[in-house]
């Protein structure tokens, strides 16, 4: 058995306890806490998204709140996307960017009230950067981390399992809208969401001490229908095309270079942070872009630790920031950010760790 002690360092999420009984056997550390990757079979796991559902300890999904009269303004200045007509109860996917336009992290944006905002955040300490900001402009509010810890229901039958808990009012909740409601006198909030494109939601539980209580009542309602445990998936999330910040994104790395320019407005006011250089970016055109690749060979080549390099004719052209295993499409599949000129179609050549090279396609993403 395993122990975490609880300090300002390494924060155990309220579900915890649960997860750690539930045979939790690899994790990985994020935003300072441990979010569970597999409970033994990562294959199992993985199908069980797919085709059934799956509930995750995402309790790594920290929250930061900001409230008071001035904090639809600083949720504004913060993200490069057009906040004005975000109404109370939806929630946004949007780009922190430094002043550079070099992206910080990709939180959802949760409208609450008027004057209270959650960016429930990626893995960066959004903390410091928004009382940063917040002080240098003066504004009123304060920034805070509430006691929130997401747990997410994802796969084809997650609407079943939470319509079974809350009501058959959450079938019409649209895609990272959500409701503040409770269960059992456990206060939550329910979303449309999750790192997934299996569908599913997220209920944010509101009360740290009732984590046990909560995942007692999504396990024994997903019973009949198969629930497994698990953590985000690498391979459906790079099926899916998902970002995640940090991993595929460096200290130079802007919203347009990975496919984030949908979600990035430049027609803001001119206070918010980046605006300036996205405008710049934009107009003149990323130097890089975030394509697909599909390794040639048909034996498991995970990439291990660091990005590797792609070439063409000897030169690199760009990073591999990720690759994995597809159970469904069965290769090896990754993200590349990559020179603007190479072009979906192209061959290029993957520089693997231990010397060797593997001759790769680049292909449009998502690749499911
Ligand atoms: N849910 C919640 N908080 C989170 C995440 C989450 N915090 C950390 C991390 N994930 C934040 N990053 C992302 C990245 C991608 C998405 C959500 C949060 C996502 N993207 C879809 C896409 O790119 O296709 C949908 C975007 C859209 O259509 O608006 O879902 O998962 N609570």
């Amino acid at each position: 058995m395993f122990n975490v002690f609880p300090t300002a360092r390494l924060r155990p999420s309220p579900f915890f306890h649960s997860v750690m009984a539930e045979g939790c056997t690899s994790a990985s550390i994020y935003n300072r806490m441990i979010l569970p990757a597999s409970f033994g079979d990562p294959e199992k796991e993985y199908w069980d998204l797919i085709e059934r559902c799956v509930m995750w300890d995402v309790g790594v999904e920290r929250q930061v709140q900001l409230e008071g009269p001035d904090a639809a303004n600083l949720a504004q200045i913060l993200c490069a996307r057009d906040l004005s007509k975000q109404k109370v109860g939806q929630g946004k996917y949007v780009a922190v960017c430094n002043h550079a336009g070099t992206i910080l992290n990709d939180p959802i944006c949760l409208k609450l009230r008027d004057d209270l905002f959650w960016l429930s955040i990626a893995d960066s300490d959004i903390w410091y950067w928004a009382r940063a900001i917040s002080a240098e402009r003066g504004l009123k509010v304060e920034v805070s981390e509430p006691d929130v810890s997401p747990l997410a229901v994802q796969g084809p039958k997650a609407e079943d399992v939470v319509a079974d808990i809350f009501g058959d009012w959450v079938r019409d909740v649209k895609y990272f809208w959500f409701n503040e409601t409770e269960i059992d006198g456990i206060p939550v909030a329910v979303q449309r969401s999750g790192w997934s494109k299996q569908g599913g939601f997220e209920i944010y539980l509101r009360d740290g001490s009732r984590g046990d209580d909560l995942w007692k009542i999504v396990k024994e309602a997903g019973q009949p229908y198969g629930i497994g445990n698990g953590g985000p998936t690498s391979p459906e999330r790079t099926e899916s095309g998902l970002i995640s910040v940090g991993s595929d994104t460096d200290e130079h790395t802007n919203p347009f270079e990975i496919r984030m320019g949908r979600f990035t407005d430049t027609d803001v006011p001119d206070d918010v942070v980046g605006i300036n250089a996205l405008r710049r970016i934009k107009q003149e055109g990323p130097t890089r872009h975030h394509l697909g690749l599909v390794l040639d060979g048909d034996f498991k080549d995970p990439l291990q630790f660091h990005w590797e390099d792609i070439t063409v004719d000897g030169q690199k052209v760009g990073d591999m920031t990720n690759c994995v295993w597809s159970p469904r499409m069965e290769k090896n599949i990754g993200y590349a950010l990559i020179s603007a000129q190479c072009k979906v179609g192209d061959r290029v050549v993957l520089q693997r760790s231990g010397g060797r090279e593997v001759d790769a396609t680049l292909v449009e993403m998502p690749f499911l």
